[in-house]
């Protein structure tokens, strides 16, 4: 009788068995068979009301059939197991030959790779690139470039004067002085810098900027020469020809004095926005160097002359690359830099 039973409990069991759909299903029925309290358990309590030999050999029953669920069990579980496993393999699957990214490689600041073509243009010209000291004596800055002592630019307004009567330079010229001064005629050469004035920060001022300025003297130099020796810098820059024209400017430290415009590189002459509707940008002041000037620096006027020029970096690399607002430059933002 308790044998019958036990049969077609086992045989149930393992019909639901096979047909659990999760893990969770398989263990609900593990716990109903096999467990403390299931249905096995149960048929153990029974042997006791059995005669001895036939308890005995229903016993053997049970045992079997219990092992024979376990099994039956583990198999189950163990195929579940196995198809998760398969199942993650094939979504998290990658390519381990694939190379890895590598980080990013910095760039040259947008200043420095147009300083360092312009470099590049009047090297191969025959200048020299000089380099200065940005604390200056007031000489240097000043006196040595025929700016009078009551000019407005050594105003405290406009100047950063430091302790002891130095300052910082207002421009790249006083490497000039220092280079007419150690060099000697005939010479070329550039100053590249940076340069500082008193000035209230806004879209189009800076208190630190880049400037870029260079001078020939040799015996005979015109102004020929010197639009010359523009129109290669700015061709370069623009990667195009460059239409110039020069219009009558003042500096002090020149004489003649010009402004240099090009034809504007977006409508070519007929007039827009980034022009003003005028068909000019203007881009540098420039000259033939003052005779006080080459006196100052111990070069004799009657048998030397040259030309001269100046212009901010900083704003010639913010018309090549059409930048609205200057403080971009210092401001170390990523986003900014890594376009260039
Ligand atoms: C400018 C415009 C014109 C200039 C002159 C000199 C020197 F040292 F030869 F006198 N250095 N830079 C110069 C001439 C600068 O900047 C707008």
């Amino acid at each position: 009788m308790m044998e019958k039973e036990l049969e077609a409990l086992a045989a149930r069991a393992l019909e639901r068995i096979e047909a659990a759909g999760s893990p969770e299903e398989l263990e609900a029925v593990r716990i109903e068979v096999l467990g403390r309290k299931g249905a096995l358990a149960r048929f153990s309590k029974q042997l006791g009301t059995l005669a001895p030999e036939e308890r005995a050999r229903v016993g053997r029953i049970l045992n079997s059939a219990k092992e024979q669920l376990e099994r039956s069990f583990e198999a189950r579980k163990e195929a579940f197991h196995r198809r998760a496993l398969e199942q993650r393999l094939e979504a998290e699957w990658f390519d381990l030959t694939l190379p890895a990214p590598g980080p990013r490689p910095g760039s040259l600041h947008p200043v420095t790779q147009v300083q360092r073509e312009i470099e590049e243009v009047f090297l191969s010209m025959g200048f020299t690139v000089l380099s200065g000291p940005e604390v200056e004596t007031e000489y240097n800055n000043f006196d040595a470039l025929n700016i009078p002592p009551d000019h407005p630019a050594r105003d405290v307004q406009d100047t950063f004067w430091v302790e002891g009567g130095h300052l910082l330079r207002t421009h790249t010229s006083p490497v000039q002085v220092r280079g007419m001064e150690r060099l000697g005629p005939p010479l070329r050469m550039i100053a590249p810098g940076r340069v500082f004035r008193n000035e209230e920060v806004d879209a189009s001022h800076e208190h630190t900027f880049y400037q870029l300025e260079g001078m020939m003297v040799d015996r005979e130099v015109s102004v020929a020469h010197l639009v010359y020796f523009m129109k290669q810098m700015l061709s370069a820059v623009f990667r195009r020809e460059v239409s110039v024209r020069l219009r009558p400017g003042y500096f002090p430290f020149v004489e003649p004095g010009f402004e240099l415009d090009i034809r504007c590189l977006i409508c070519g002459g007929s007039g827009c926005a980034v022009c003003k509707y005028n068909g000019w940008l203007e881009q540098l002041g420039c000259g033939l160097v003052h005779p006080n000037v080459l006196r100052m620096s111990g070069i004799d006027p009657e048998e030397w002359m040259g030309f001269a020029f100046g212009l901010g970096l900083t704003r010639l690399v913010m018309m090549r690359y059409a930048i609205d607002d200057v403080r971009l430059f210092q401001s170390g933002d990523l986003r900014f830099l890594m376009q260039f």
